[in-house]
């Protein structure tokens, strides 16, 4: 599959996060809808309610299912407002969805949802998980030990964060400082909380330095981690520079160095993706606003073929439009 596909032209979907569960492909993606509040730097028209699961049994060519709403905002006991992009987990015969959402004081916080069935429907806990903030979980198994990556900055509120505790006030840096990282922890045992104080997700350029906030490569949102070769693969949005990058490291705590840009802007203001292997191909998913006429609320969810070369590194693609 060398062109890119829509994959659900029926709806607006995005931020496709995918996964192999029973040989298939599933997708957990944000809904997108029109909830009318303005376009701001803080994604309040991100006003998202609910979420759907998607399956194919094949990727090129292969027919694709929606399974139906399987979690809503008026099911969540500590709700607030905005469902934004979740990720899903699978262990000892359960079905874990991690999914930010802002509680009743307008904060991002992370919930966990559970079911027996990788299509939902997913019943939310009470709580959001301890110690949690910001957006964007994604959840990545290594030797059977379960890691949660989030974070993204402005509207997802990690500049409202340092070492784990909330500010006085919002931080961000000067252009000459060192970025604010992604977040990394361990799960507990029974995946419904942190079993250690998060850690940054260090990304370093080829001298070893931490990227700074005014390089275009550094990190904003959208964390996700595969594997390939035995080298851990960290892939990022960069917000406001509109990029998927990628950064390689030995262990799934990093550090990660820098070694570029995966998907260059597609139309949409943010871009967003996951990575994954299914019959021996890899394929980026991800989405963007051709569809909507532009709305970068509206977005559309799809996928291409991913291609290494002979050390490892992913190719760029570049320039596409639809
Ligand atoms: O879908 C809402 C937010 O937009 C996501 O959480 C971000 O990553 C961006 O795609």
């Amino acid at each position: 599959m060398k062109k890119s596909k829509y994959l659900f032209p029926e709806d607006y979907m995005a931020d496709p996060s995918v996964h192999v569960f029973e040989d298939k492909i599933y997708i957990y993606p944000s809904h997108d809808r029109e909830s009318g509040i303005e376009e701001n730097d803080n994604g309040d028209h991100f006003d998202m309610n609910d979420y759907h699961v998607f399956s194919m049994d094949d990727v090129d060519g292969g027919e694709i299912k929606d399974h139906g709403v399987v979690l809503s905002v008026k099911d969540i006991p500590w709700a607030g407002r905005q469902l934004w992009d979740c990720d899903v987990a699978f262990k000892d015969g359960k079905y874990y969805m991690y999914f930010p959402l802002k509680d009743q004081n307008d904060i991002f916080r992370i919930g966990v949802a559970v079911s027996d069935k990788p299509y939902g429907p997913f019943i939310p806990e009470k709580h959001p998980m301890m110690g949690s903030y910001s957006i964007d979980p994604c959840i990545f198994e290594d030797n059977g030990k379960y890691y949660m990556y989030f974070g993204g900055i402005w509207g997802g509120q990690l500049q409202r964060y340092r070492d784990n505790k909330a500010l006085e006030s919002a931080l961000i840096p000067e252009n000459d400082e060192p970025a604010i990282h992604s977040k990394v922890a361990l799960l507990s045992d029974d995946m419904l909380e942190f079993a250690e104080a998060p850690k940054d997700v260090v990304i370093i350029d080829e001298n070893g330095k931490p990227l700074l906030h005014g390089d275009k490569h550094r990190f904003f949102e959208a964390s996700w981690m595969h594997q390939y070769n035995g080298t851990y693969y960290f892939s990022y949005s960069t917000g406001d520079t509109h990029l998927i990058c990628y950064a390689t490291g030995d262990n799934p705590y990093g550090p990660f160095t820098f070694q570029g840009e995966i998907l260059t802007p597609v139309v949409g203001w943010t871009t967003h993706h996951s990575i994954v292997e299914f019959k021996g191909k890899w394929y980026l998913f991800f989405h963007d606003s051709v569809p909507s006429g532009g709305k970068t609320w509206l977005r559309s969810m799809k996928v291409i073929e991913l291609e290494y070369d002979l050390e490892g590194k992913i190719k760029t693609i570049e320039g596409l439009e639809n």
